[in-house]
C-alpha cells in the first residue's frame, strides 16, 4: 500500500523527518524559506497530512483548494493560524503541542519579565557601545521583582507556571485575571488571587500577558488600558501579537506612561513597529519563548506523533477538534 502523503511546512530536526518517512511519502523544506499562501496551497495540493507552523495559515480557501488533506499537526500550542470551525466542517482533524513547552515558556516570561525590570539589554547596549565611564548612583536603576505585584492577564498552563515562579521565587503577590476563574485548589497552588481586569491592570508592578489570540482579545491592551497601568509597571508580552496594541504601547513608553516593556511577539511579525526600534525601555526578543533545545525537540516529536497515531489508530494524541476524528 502507498504511504500517505506529507508535507513538513518549514524546517525541523533531521531525525523527525526520518521518523515520519517510516509512515508517510514526505515532502520537506529543510530550506526553511516561508511559503505564501498561494504557495502553500500548491504544496499541499493532493498531500493528506500537513506539520504546520504558526506562520502556516490554513483556512477556508486552503481547504477548499486541498480537499485531500485530512489532518494538520501544528508545532505550537497556540493555533491561531488555523480556522478551526473551518476545519472541523471540512472534516480535516487539528492538533497543537500542549504542555510539553509550558516550563520552558514560563521561564521564558520570567527570563524577559527580569530583563525588562532591571534594564538589563538596555544596560549591555550602553556598555558595548563604549558609553561606561563611571558608575552613578542611578545608573540604569529599575523596579524590584521580589516583593512586588505580579499580575497575569490568561491564566492557562503557562501563565500558572510563571504564577508559581513568582510566588514561591521571588515572594511576589500574584493576582490575575481569566475568562474562567481557577478553582479553589488551583489558586491555592499558584498562591494567586482572582480580581478584575480592571484591578488588574491599576494594581499589578509587572504584568504578564498569556492569554491565547481571537477577535476577542484583540487589542486587549491598548491605550485606555495602558492608561490604567501604574507608571511604574513593566509589561510582558510572550502570548501573541494583535492582542497588544503596539502604536499605542510605543507611545506609551516614549511618553513614560509606563516604565518599561517586554515583548517576543508583534504585531504582523517578523515585522516589528518601527517606534518600538528607536525606543529605549522595550526589551525585544524575536518569538523565542518555547526555544530550548529540549522543547522544540520535544514539541516536533509531539506534531509527528499527531500525524502517526491518526493513520495508524485513527486517533491523536493532542486533537483541537475531536469532532473530526469522528467524522473520518
Ligand atoms: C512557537 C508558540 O514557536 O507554541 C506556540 O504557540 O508561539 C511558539 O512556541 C511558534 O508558534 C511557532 O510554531
Amino acid at each position: 500500500m502507498s504511504k500517505p502523503k506529507l508535507l513538513i511546512a518549514r524546517a525541523i530536526f533531521p531525525e523527525v523527518i526520518q521518523k515520519l518517512e517510516q509512515y508517510f511519502e514526505v515532502e520537506t523544506n529543510q530550506p526553511d524559506e516561508p511559503f505564501s499562501g498561494t504557495q502553500l496551497i500548491q504544496k499541499l495540493q493532493g498531500k493528506s497530512a500537513a506539520l504546520t507552523t504558526g506562520g502556516d495559515r490554513i483556512d477556508a480557501e486552503v481547504l477548499a483548494a486541498c480537499s485531500s488533506l485530512k489532518v494538520c499537526a501544528n508545532m505550537a500550542v497556540g493555533y491561531n493560524n488555523f480556522d478551526l470551525d473551518a476545519m472541523t466542517a471540512a472534516g480535516v482533524l487539528a492538533t497543537n503541542t500542549p504542555d510539553v513547552l509550558t516550563e520552558t515558556t514560563a521561564d521564558f516570561g520570567f527570563a524577559l519579565l527580569m530583563a525588562t525590570a532591571r534594564r538589563i539589554t538596555e544596560s549591555e547596549h550602553f556598555l558595548r557601545a563604549g558609553k561606561w565611564g563611571k558608575w552613578s548612583f542611578d545608573m540604569f536603576a529599575g523596579s524590584d521583582i521580589h516583593g512586588s505585584t505580579l499580575g497575569i492577564l490568561g491564566m492557562g498552563r503557562i501563565g500558572q507556571g510563571i504564577a508559581k515562579r513568582g510566588a514561591l521565587g521571588f515572594g511576589m503577590k500574584v493576582i490575575y485575571h481569566n475568562r474562567s476563574r481557577l478553582d479553589a485548589a488551583q489558586e491555592a497552588e499558584c498562591k494567586a488571587s482572582y480580581v478584575s481586569k480592571e484591578e488588574l491592570l491599576r494594581s499589578a508592578d509587572h504584568l504578564v500577558l498569556v492569554l491565547p489570540y481571537s477577535p476577542a482579545s484583540h487589542h486587549s491592551i491598548g491605550a485606555t488600558e495602558l492608561a490604567l497601568m501604574k507608571p511604574t509597571a513593566t509589561l510582558i508580552n510572550i502570548a501573541r501579537g494583535g492582542i497588544v496594541d503596539d502604536a499605542a504601547l510605543a507611545q506609551a513608553l516614549r511618553d513614560r506612561r509606563i516604565a518599561a516593556a517586554g515583548l517576543d511577539v508583534f504585531e504582523g511579525e517578523p515585522r516589528v513597529h518601527a517606534d518600538l526600534l528607536t525606543v529605549p525601555n522595550v526589551v525585544l526578543t524575536p518569538h523565542i519563548a518555547s526555544a530550548s533545545v529540549p522543547t522544540r525537540k520535544a514539541m516536533a516529536h509531539l506534531a509527528a506523533d499527531n500525524l502517526i497515531a491518526f493513520f495508524k489508530d485513527n486517533k491523536a494524541l493532542t486533537p483541537l477538534n475531536p469532532a473530526a476524528l469522528a467524522a473520518k
